[in-house]
């Protein structure tokens, strides 16, 4: 298999380097696990994405999830486009922040207000002011391997590209916030139980990743998700449900429709802003209403609500909203490819674990179950780079870290499933 030509993408990176920290905006984008220059993308459509080489992948990253229609979705496009000969920022309230909101709250019915704002990291952190506010508490209880985004307090034993990097716990953070995070072990119960019982009084709120993303998929163990709402509420603490990466995008209301729980916030990013910057967060009006200028909990955004922003992300949800067949179809791709790999690790005699929720998924270079951040830590990061390498020839582009979920898109077809179980094979057997 030949090697791919990405001379211009090492070209550019170079002179990235010089004026962006690593060269990249985002760390996860360095490519740096993977051992190699990063690619740099010229256009995307579709299912597709184009590097400034000219090298076509099948694309498994969907921008870190937004993409779940495809990239360039006639009717985002569209959407941006008229909004954008309209004006692209007013600093001024807009009717269609009233429609994004009325829609998510149809999507989603815990969240009976719902306040825009650009980041998931913004979403999250807002999310746990009011949570602190609303308790009158200052502790947090988060999961090993969970990430939340960059704020300050959820920079203890992250996942995503703080464990790629290998910073779980960053520097810069004061130790005095940080010891107002408490960190307990995903879908160990008794580990949560025992912060409550050493803090009583003093938590807050428990945040999680529902459906965990930033370790690699990581599914709940039945019950685990209820008991923490139980665990959460007896103790006088909120249940956050973080849904940036799983909102409406393991069902059409989250992962808390598929699994039947009702948090007192959510936040969102990604998916609702169609691939322009928006996230949000939002809950119990009771909640929601010490949210300035309705209570005293500030927080704020020049750009929150942004009109190109709500009409990209309105277009997306609108379609997710009517055309439920989406998730079928998603459902019907994601288990197609589990069992494809499946069988390709039962004909080479490989035992690798594959998770999968829907239509995220991730090929974790361990033959012990991933089921919390200590067994996914186990996995073999060097084979993860030389297999990432191989399927990359091959014209798959997947997330470049052990630690990611991969994501299918709506634009995904069966062939591409084929082509991608084809080349698992093949990159399975030139790695062993
Ligand atoms: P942003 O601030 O990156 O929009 O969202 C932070 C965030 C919050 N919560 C969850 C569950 C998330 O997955 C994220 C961001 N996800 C990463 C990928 N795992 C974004 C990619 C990146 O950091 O470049």
């Amino acid at each position: 298999m030949k090697n791919l030509n990405t001379k211009k993408s090492s070209k550019l990176f170079d002179e990235a380097k010089k004026y962006l920290p690593g060269g990249v905006n985002s760390p996860v984008r360095a490519f740096k696990s993977v051992k190699r220059d990063p690619l740099f993308i010229s256009r995307a459509k579709g299912q597709y994405i184009y590097d400034v080489d000219g090298n076509r992948f099948i694309d498994y990253v969907g921008s870190w999830g937004p993409m779940i229609l495809g990239h360039a979705h006639p009717a985002v496009i569209a959407a941006i486009k008229k909004a954008a000969t309209n004006g692209t920022s007013f600093g001024a309230p807009t009717a269609s922040e009233v429609e994004m909101a009325r829609l998510v709250r149809k999507m989603m019915p815990s969240v009976e207000v719902v306040r825009m704002v650009n980041s998931g990291t913004e979403a999250t952190m807002s999310a746990v002011r009011v949570a602190r506010a609303f308790t009158n508490r200052e502790k947090i209880v988060k999961f090993a391997g969970c990430y939340h985004g960059h704020f300050d307090s959820f920079l203890i034993k992250a996942g995503s590209g703080a464990t790629t990097f290998g910073t779980p716990d960053s520097p810069g953070v004061p130790g005095d916030l940080a010891a107002k995070t408490l960190v307990a072990e995903f879908n160990d119960l008794e580990s949560v139980k025992r912060l409550f019982e050493d803090n009583r009084g003093e938590i807050a709120a428990v945040i999680v990743e529902p459906v965990v993303g930033n370790m690699g998929v990581v599914n709940p163990k039945g019950g685990f998700l209820l008991g923490l709402l139980d665990v959460a509420h007896s103790n006088g603490a909120l249940l956050i449900l973080d849904e940036v990466m799983t909102g409406f995008r393991l069902a059409r209301g989250g992962a808390q429709e598929l699994l039947g729980i009702r948090p007192d916030l959510t936040t969102f990013g990604k998916i609702i802003g169609g691939g322009l910057p928006v996230g949000a967060y939002g809950g119990r009006r009771e909640i929601m209403r010490s949210v300035s200028p309705d209570g005293p909990v500030y927080q704020a955004g020049t750009l929150s609500g942004n009109p190109l922003a709500m009409a990209a992300g309105l277009a997306q949800l609108k379609i997710l909203d009517k055309q439920r067949g989406i998730y079928r179809r998603l459902e019907k791709l994601g288990k197609l490819l589990e069992d494809g790999i499946n069988r390709n690790m039962v004909k080479l005699g490989l035992s690798y674990t594959l998770n999968r929720a829907g239509s995220m998924f991730t090929l974790f270079f361990t033959s012990e179950r991933v089921h919390d951040f200590n067994s996914a830590l186990a996995c073999d990061t060097n084979r993860f780079a030389a297999y990432y390498g191989e399927m990359l020839k091959r014209g798959i582009y997947l997330p470049p870290s052990q630690f990611e979920a991969a994501f299918i898109s709506a634009a995904h077809t069966e062939r591409d499933i084929e082509k991608t179980i084809a080349a698992n094979y093949d990159s399975l057997k030139a790695i062993s």
